[in-house]
């Protein structure tokens, strides 16, 4: 049959599109000018995965750690000013919870929390 041997190279052309190493897919954030201004708000991800922040707005944003931004000293990251069309990748980060803000609009504000890997046994 024609059809189901056109389906099925397909369907191996997509699953070979994926890259072969053990990395995953980066977890991506979009920036909006309107509410919530970061989408989605909280993001989870696996310890060791990457983030990445796409900012399809016509205006400069930030990704800023709320740790930097207090005395506690403890700033996880900070991108810097996002162009229009720009984008902010963390390669990974260690397990917790990671409120951040917008630097230039302090109204926009997520979440990232960063769960153990589920590859790997609890240590509780
Ligand atoms: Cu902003």
């Amino acid at each position: 049959m024609k059809w189901h041997a056109v389906f099925l190279s397909l369907a191996v052309g997509t699953l070979t599109a994926w890259p072969s190493t053990a990395i995953p897919p980066a977890t991506q954030v979009l920036m909006d000018s309107g509410s919530p201004y970061y989408v989605p708000a909280a993001a989870t991800v696996t310890t060791g995965g990457a983030i990445r922040w796409d900012n399809p707005t016509p205006t400069h944003h930030t990704v800023t750690h709320d740790g930097c931004l207090d005395e506690s000293g403890r700033c996880a990251f900070d991108s810097g000013a996002v162009e229009p069309g720009g984008t902010y990748t963390i390669p990974s980060l260690p397990p917790g919870r990671y409120p951040y803000q917008c630097r230039i609009h302090p109204i926009m504000r997520g979440m990232i929390i960063v769960a153990d890997s589920p590859m790997l046994p609890s240590q509780t």
